[in-house]
């Protein structure tokens, strides 16, 4: 059984950009009904007790679209809370060396991050992802993701179906885009997926807990602080 992952954060640490009301429907709504069904789906496929990154992957190459829509967007709503943090920053070390190089400058990437979420048509992913060939922006449709192509490895992505920004944004998703990237993506937790790609440390796998680079802003003792 997936158990739906616990934010990293509070529901109201990434106001203004990103509402209560918005983090309240989307994850426990939008992201609990994906879980429900995995789980329902996975058990009638004979899939009980496998990872859902496995999941993800063998719905696809079962062409089970049910199974693969519900997976993988249960997967990508949990990627997408260690997205975010109420930590305001920029990327930093091999992050920003790898940026520079791929995209020019910060801004040229974050430019090109927007272009790609706005244009996207209907509802989907925006991803930074690293591959064979440096750092690349790429968009999925509906439920496809990052599990599922050879060779890309994920450092960040930005929900881009309605249910993400309509509350808080209307129909203003390039307006949703660009504050998402200014005031809460999370550049410590692409960082760390960088180097995980490089074989430093863990990437992020769903159930493993929330990132430590991620954890920044909520309350309570989940966190412990390391001496
Ligand atoms: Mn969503």
């Amino acid at each position: 059984m997936f158990e739906l992952p616990p934010l990293p954060y509070d529901y109201d640490a990434l106001e203004p950009a990103m509402s209560a009301d918005t983090l309240r429907f989307h994850h426990d709504k939008h992201h609990k009904a994906y879980v429900d069904k995995t789980n329902k789906l996975a058990g009638d496929a004979g899939l009980e007790g496998r990872s859902l990154e496995d999941v993800v992957r063998e719905a696809h190459k079962r062409g089970d679209k049910a199974l693969f829509n519900n997976a993988a967007q249960a997967w990508n709503h949990a990627f997408f809370w260690n997205c975010m943090t109420p930590e305001k920053g920029q990327p930093g070390g091999a992050l920003k060396e790898a940026i520079d190089k791929a995209f020019g400058s910060f801004d040229a990437f974050k430019t090109a991050f927007a272009t790609e979420g706005a244009g996207h048509f209907g509802s989907g992913w925006v991803w930074l992802v690293t591959g064979s060939d440096g750092l690349k922006v790429i968009s999925t449709h509906d439920a496809d993701d990052t599990l599922v192509r050879d060779g890309l490895f994920p450092l960040l992505v930005c929900d881009v179906w309605e249910h993400a920004y309509y509350l808080d944004y209307q129909n203003d998703r390039p307006g949703f885009l660009k504050r998402w990237l200014e005031e809460i993506a999370n550049w410590r937790f692409a960082e760390a997926q960088l180097a995980a790609s490089e074989g430093k440390g863990d990437g992020f796998r769903y159930g493993a807990g929330a990132s430590s680079h991620a954890q920044a802003g909520k309350t309570g003792s989940e966190s412990q602080p390391t001496a």
